[in-house]
């Protein structure tokens, strides 16, 4: 039974999953990595289900089409509990999360967090390569996000993070409505909601080299959308 696992939404990731496994499976030998795979049409999933053969402690969950990422880490949460993970960290697969903070991460779990968050806007702000267009819209999201829930987290919208079991049995994933970054926000503010100690810990995001990018008009605007109805859901006693 793994203690720790990362799970990955992928689509189109091939190219950089194949080189993110080694790496990962290297720094930690107890760790099992669990890919969440969405029919990519590049055969991203094939490539993972050879390379698990190859190395072991790889795991797949083939899913229908595109979702978004909330249904995909959904099922992927549900998987690693299954698989009994005690620590479940989630990441990208597009090298944007740092690998070398990864022991950092599941440390801070270990210690005495419940839910411990990859921050980029900790240490000043953190990010590599981005526009600033995309930059200025993620940092003013934040403080709209802050300002309007209360949370007390500087990086809402990150998706670098480590679950105690604990903590992704605290929420009822099947009550968990975003798809796109909302998916961060909401499972962040959820597990606030439900008294989770949690930790922020600065990371260096990079923005990806290889591949493209699912970030849409539509999955900005439901992260807009979401915090009211979060807000108004919680003042009704309902999360
Ligand atoms: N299974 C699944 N994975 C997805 C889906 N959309 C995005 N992903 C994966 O989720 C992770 C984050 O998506 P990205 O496209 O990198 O989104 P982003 O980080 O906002 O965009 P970039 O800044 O361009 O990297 C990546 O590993 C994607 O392959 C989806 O619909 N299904
Ligand atoms: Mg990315």
């Amino acid at each position: 039974m793994p203690e720790k696992v990362v799970v990955i939404p992928t689509y189109n990731e091939r190219g950089n999953i194949e080189r993110l496994l080694p790496e990962l499976l290297q720094v930690d030998p107890e760790l099992e990595v669990l890919v969440v795979d969405d029919q990519s049409p590049d055969g991203t999933a094939d490539a993972v289900e050879e390379m698990g053969r190859r190395l072991g402690r790889i795991h797949v969950v083939r899913r229908g089409p595109k979702q978004g990422i909330g249904p995909a880490y959904r099922a992927g949460f549900r998987r690693a509990l299954e698989l009994g993970a005690e620590f479940i960290v989630q990441m990208d697969a597009d090298f944007s999360h740092p690998i070398a903070s990864l022991p950092d991460l599941f440390a801070s779990a270990q210690r005495e967090y419940d839910v411990v968050l990859g921050s980029r806007y900790m240490d000043g702000i953190t990010v590599v390569r981005w526009p600033i267009e995309r930059l200025l819209i993620s940092y003013f999201g934040n403080y709209y996000v802050r300002k309007l829930t209360g949370l007390p987290v500087r990086d809402t919208t990150g998706g670098f993070k480590c679950w105690r079991r604990k903590a992704l049995l605290a929420i009822d994933l099947d009550q968990v409505r975003s798809n796109g970054y909302s998916f961060q926000i909401e499972m962040t503010y959820r597990a606030w909601c439900k008294n989770m100690r949690i930790l922020e810990v600065p990371i260096i995001f990079m923005d990806r080299e290889v591949g493209t990018s699912k970030m849409s008009k539509k999955i900005g605007l439901e992260a807009l959308w979401i915090v009211w109805e979060l807000k108004v859901r919680r003042a009704l006693g309902r999360l």
